[in-house]
């Protein structure tokens, strides 16, 4: 049975509020919290003793005592997360530090007490679909529950979207909206979703320079208020196309005397249809009442979901999808019977208007991703301090602390990754960089999407493993966290759509970024080399810079279709090449820990260039994809010789 909180989270009923923001659980009275600031070796001590002292209990005092098996908890994410304070340390000026720190510890705070409980009832509460009232009049009604509204409003007071446009620290509010939006993902009961696509929303009228039509949708994306603050969905995926949305999307929209349009199409997937507003794509019905196929037929609508009365705007809901995860947010498929919209991009021009959407969505996807590792190491590791086995501690069992850091390094990797990005979009939009570095962006956007999309999935499995048979359990919670990192590399583009986006990028900058992308990387070797403990690490990052750069020239005067099977590879040798430059570059810090060093030098022993390997192997000649196509198929009924 669920309880009415997560799992991992301790109500002031049955807990003692301590000085750090962290609480402590009744049934260890003896115990000092665990805490990551100060005094950390010895109180673990006297939690261990305990234990310990647990186990030579007789057994008949022990099943109504206190062995149970400890539910791992944490306490205040932001003071937990070494590395994130670590970095904001590093990069931050002081004035800015100074208050972003103090936000930070405030929010960490908030999350832990009022935010992770509304996060899991939102779980426990699912949107449910009402399409009839009780006199059968159909209504259309996607009902959410109360937690799911409180925290609409909890997201606007801490202006988690409005941090980034209000720029109040200037080129940093991006980096600082992106730290709260890692913080608050995994205890964001799926609210995590309406976000990205509002933040997107907001970039894409931003972009478009704020037009009149739009200020007022502009100011509700982005308010603190929450009685005003609107979120928005983005719209884009038809029956015919998930990832072709080019060939797939079927919606048209038909020009009406007083400029206005009306869409006409079914979408099949629309995230959070509980919003308030939405992007979305349709084809324009010229005078002849054709439409253009392909992208250049497709533009960019804006529309309101809701009239002012609350009812819809000719907008019907079919069903609400029935997802694996995620199952907080509402996911329906709507007919769109001519839903009144405003074009907001040139004719034609939509796909490429939406990709600003799309690239702050795939930015929150990297948040999410690298938010979900860090929550189930943080359990994973607090576990490893309660539970024994054979005798010990999980924590003194070296096998499984190694699992662990293995986990650690990956997530290490792609937080870096992320604060790069953020630190890079923050530039970009104070118009504080060149043009090589926007090229670095929209480089590093699909690279950081797809491989922590990929990252995550595989951490949050190897972690719910460490849990032993309780990892597997719905009632401790862990299964959810699970389930919802799991669409991460599917939602906003698949692993080898993003991969193709990667070349599209090399391609419309006429192979440019890649030269950004090598003297970026040289660059942060540098800073490193009077760093003697950083040696092997550095060398072994030369060569695979070397190996990159050997297969850029190679695959690239092979052709499109040798890049084309190379692609998924090469943008896996960018993500761990980019990646091991920058824990590099963070240990190489006058204060950087050994820890640092060791996660940068373990990141740098896995494989660094995996293309370069496979081109050698002619993994991406026509004879491979034919040798590939026959493993797949061999035996199968289309082949002719399955059963
Ligand atoms: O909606 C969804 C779920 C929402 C939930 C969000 C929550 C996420 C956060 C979670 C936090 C925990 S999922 C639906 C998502 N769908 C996709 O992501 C679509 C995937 N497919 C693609 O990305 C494709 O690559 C397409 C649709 C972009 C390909 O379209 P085209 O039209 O075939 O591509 P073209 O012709 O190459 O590109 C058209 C134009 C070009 O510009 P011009 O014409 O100036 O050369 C491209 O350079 O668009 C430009 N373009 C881009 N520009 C295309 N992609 C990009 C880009 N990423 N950045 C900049």
């Amino acid at each position: 049975m669920f309880t009415c909180r997560p799992p991992w989270w301790r109500s002031s009923a049955t807990c003692k509020p301590w000085r750090s923001g962290r609480f402590l659980p009744r049934v260890w009275p003896s115990c000092k919290p665990i805490s990551t600031t100060t005094g950390q070796v010895q109180q673990v001590g006297t939690q261990e003793k305990q234990i310990l002292e647990d186990l030579e209990m007789p057994l008949a005092r022990r099943e109504t005592e206190s062995l149970f098996q400890e539910q791992p908890e944490t306490g205040n994410q932001y003071l937990e997360d070494a590395l994130l304070r670590s970095y904001l340390k590093t990069h931050l000026p002081p004035k800015v530090l100074e208050e972003v720190n103090r936000d930070l510890e405030r929010f960490g705070n908030r999350l832990l007490t009022k935010i992770s409980p509304l996060g899991w009832e939102c779980e426990l509460n699912p949107p449910v679909f009402r399409q009839y009232d009780a006199w059968g009049r159909r209504v259309d009604r996607i009902v959410t529950c109360s937690a799911w509204r409180r925290l609409k409003e909890i997201v606007a007071e801490e202006g988690l979207i409005a941090e980034a446009y209000e720029r109040r620290y200037s080129n940093w509010s991006r980096l600082h909206q992106a730290v709260k939006l890692y913080l608050f993902s995994s205890s964001s009961g799926g609210f995590s979703c309406p976000l990205a696509m509002t933040d997107g929303a907001a970039k894409v009228i931003e972009s478009l320079g704020i037009p009149g039509s739009l200020k007022n949708a502009f100011d509700h994306l982005t308010s603190r208020d929450p009685e005003k603050f609107w979120t928005s969905g983005q719209w884009m995926t038809e029956r015919r196309g998930g990832s072709d949305v080019a060939n797939g999307t079927e919606t048209v929209a038909r020009k009406q005397a007083d400029g206005t349009y009306r869409l006409y199409g079914f979408k099949w997937f629309t995230s959070a249809a509980d919003s308030d507003v939405t992007l979305t794509l349709a084809r324009v019905v010229d005078a002849e009442g054709q439409v253009k196929q392909g992208s250049s037929g497709l533009s960019l609508f804006f529309l309101k979901v809701r009239d002012e009365e609350g009812k819809l705007n000719s907008i019907r809901v079919q069903r609400l999808k029935d997802k694996l995860g995620t199952r907080q947010m509402a996911t329906a498929e709507l007919w769109l019977d001519g839903a009144k919209a405003e074009l907001i991009s040139a004719e034609g021009r939509g796909v490429a208007s939406i990709s600003n959407m799309l690239n702050i969505t795939r930015i929150h996807n990297v948040i999410g991703a690298v938010a979900s590792m860090r929550r189930m190491i943080s359990l994973s590791r607090e576990y490893a301090r309660r539970r024994v086995a054979f005798g010990k501690l999980l924590k003194d069992h070296p096998l499984h602390v190694q699992t662990i850091a293995r986990m650690e390094v990956q997530t290490r990797g792609a937080f870096l990754l992320l604060m790069e990005i953020v630190r890079l979009l923050g530039l970009v939009e104070t118009d504080m960089v060149s043009e090589q570095d926007q090229l670095l962006l929209r480089l590093l956007i699909p690279v950081a999407k797809l491989y922590t999309g990929k990252q995550a999935s595989a951490v949050v499995v190897e972690a719910m493993e460490s849990f032993g048979g309780q990892g597997y359990m719905e009632d401790t919670g862990l299964p959810v966290i699970v389930r919802d990192t799991l669409v991460l590399p599917i939602w906003e583009g698949t692993t080898n759509i993003l991969s193709l986006d990667v070349l599209r990028s090399l391609t419309k900058s006429q192979g440019r970024v890649m030269a950004v992308f090598f003297s970026t990387v040289q660059k942060k070797l540098e800073l490193a080399s009077s760093t003697v403990k950083l040696d092997p690490a550095v060398e072994r990052m030369r060569d695979a810079v070397g190996s990159l750069a050997r297969f850029t020239q190679a695959a690239g005067s092979k052709g499109a279709a040798t890049m084309e099977l190379a692609a998924r590879d090469f943008s896996y040798a960018l993500a761990r090449i980019y990646a091991g430059a920058l824990l590099i570059e963070h240990a190489a810090r006058p204060d950087a820990s050994a820890t640092d060093v060791s996660a940068a030098r373990r990141w740098c022993n896995q494989e660094l260039c995996p293309a370069a390997t496979e081109l050698e192997n002619g993994s991406y000649e026509g004879e491979a994809a034919l040798a590939d196509s026959a493993l797949v198929y061999e035996g199968s009924p289309a082949c002719g010789s399955g059963p």
